[in-house]
């Protein structure tokens, strides 16, 4: 079990470490980053104290920079990989009606074409993931033709996919409602299965845990889409309303137990079952390393608790119809305090058993205060 948790891989996102906020206001916090690079320097930061942090994703353009193999260096010698990179095919006048799904051919080709690009970059800085988000939705009824959108978007994936090297993965979010309200092209994770079916092994569905309409049950679709070999990864972050990207396992630390208790079940949690952990998370109030560092305790603390689970008791108890008793070795394991345990492990891992008092102690947020003033907001809320 401490093996588990010690080589257990959680990846960060580059766009957390920017400024960011809701379409009412943007809080911009002092010591934000001001390049991509410093986006590393930070996230090494959250690596140096967790252990369990080595990688971070990117966001085209968000994180466009002139010289990739510069990036790509100073990430390694920051101790830090480049993770998934994720295309940015929403932000611009010409995606109104849709990007990879819209009805201009010109603006699929624009669409595309970036998405070629992205696995071009991500072929050069050894990125193992193409992280999709599909944008792309219509408002009102008889705005566009459902199922013609689902042949473009099959067209335009395939185009990637079929670029991607053979150690890159594509992996298809989705989400049901926003920017558009009437459909969205890839709203479920059904939808993006039936995609990925299509495009090939390589192609799996993204299960982002706070875009799911209230009351969806997320570790029913994780288990039916580990049993298909079709779950890519995660990207988490808790939800009380929508798309809240609030820390994970902050509004409902026993959902995320539950989820971590299918994948625990499957053998999912092992760093080589292809199954990638990131977070998408926007630390709008908090600040964000400590927020992130914060987040990596979260999930590893439900991972501990989900392989606490007597799984022996809990087959005998399923086996003789023992609901509560069943129920029972599930909650159990729930209900353990694990942190003594997790500061134990990170001791024996050369760590400070407190990351985020250590981190405090550093003196890292005292002068990237000092060192960055005036750094613009990049990403989310630029
Ligand atoms: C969309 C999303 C997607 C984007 C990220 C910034 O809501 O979850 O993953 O790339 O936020
Ligand atoms: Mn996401
Ligand atoms: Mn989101």
């Amino acid at each position: 079990m401490l093996e588990v948790l010690r080589r257990q891989r959680i990846e960060t996102p580059s766009w957390a470490y920017g400024n960011s906020g809701t379409r009412f206001k943007v809080f911009a916090q002092p010591g934000i980053p001001r390049t991509p690079f410093e986006k590393i320097d930070d996230a090494a930061q959250v690596h140096r104290f967790t252990g369990v942090a080595p990688s971070v994703a990117l966001h085209i353009p968000w994180d466009r920079v002139d010289d990739w193999d510069a990036l790509a260096r100073h990430a390694a010698d920051a101790g830090i990989e480049l993770g998934a990179v994720n295309p940015n095919v929403f932000q611009e006048d010409d995606y109104r009606l849709g990007s990879l799904c819209n009805p201009d051919p010109a603006v699929r080709r624009k669409a595309t074409d970036h998405l070629l690009e992205c696995v071009e970059i991500g072929a050069r800085i050894g990125s193992p993931v193409l992280s999709m988000w599909v944008a792309d939705g219509t408002n009102y009824a008889g705005q566009d033709d459902i199922r013609a959108r689902q042949d473009r978007l099959e067209a335009a994936l395939r185009e990637a996919y079929d670029a991607m090297p053979e150690s890159m993965r594509l992996l298809l979010e989705y989400k049901f409602f926003e920017p558009h309200f009437y459909t969205m092209d890839v709203p479920d994770w059904g939808t993006s299965f039936a995609q990925c079916l299509r495009l090939g092994e390589r192609a799996q569905v993204l299960v982002d845990t706070g875009h799911h309409a209230p009351g969806t049950n997320i570790e029913f679709l994780v288990a039916i889409l580990l049993r298909e070999g079709r779950l890519g990864g995660f990207h988490f972050n808790s939800r009380n309303y929508a798309d809240d990207d609030l820390m994970v396992g902050a509004a409902d630390p026993f959902q995320l137990f539950r989820i971590l208790h299918e994948l625990a079940g499957a053998g999912a949690l092992e760093p080589d079952s292809g199954v990638a952990f990131m977070l998408d998370q926007c630390h709008n109030l908090e600040p964000k390393i400590p927020a992130l560092i914060r987040s990596i305790v979260n999930v590893q603390e439900a991972t501990a608790k989900a392989l606490l689970v007597d799984r022996e008791a809990l087959a005998a108890a399923q086996r003789d119809g023992d609901v509560l008793g069943a129920h029972a070795v599930v909650m159990d394991a729930f209900h353990t305090d694990v942190r003594p345990m997790l500061a134990g492990l990170r001791e024996d891992m050369g760590l400070d058993p407190d990351p985020l008092a250590a981190y405090h102690r550093s003196g890292y947020q005292q002068r990237i205060e000092s060192e960055r003033a005036g750094g613009a907001a990049m990403g989310w809320g630029a």
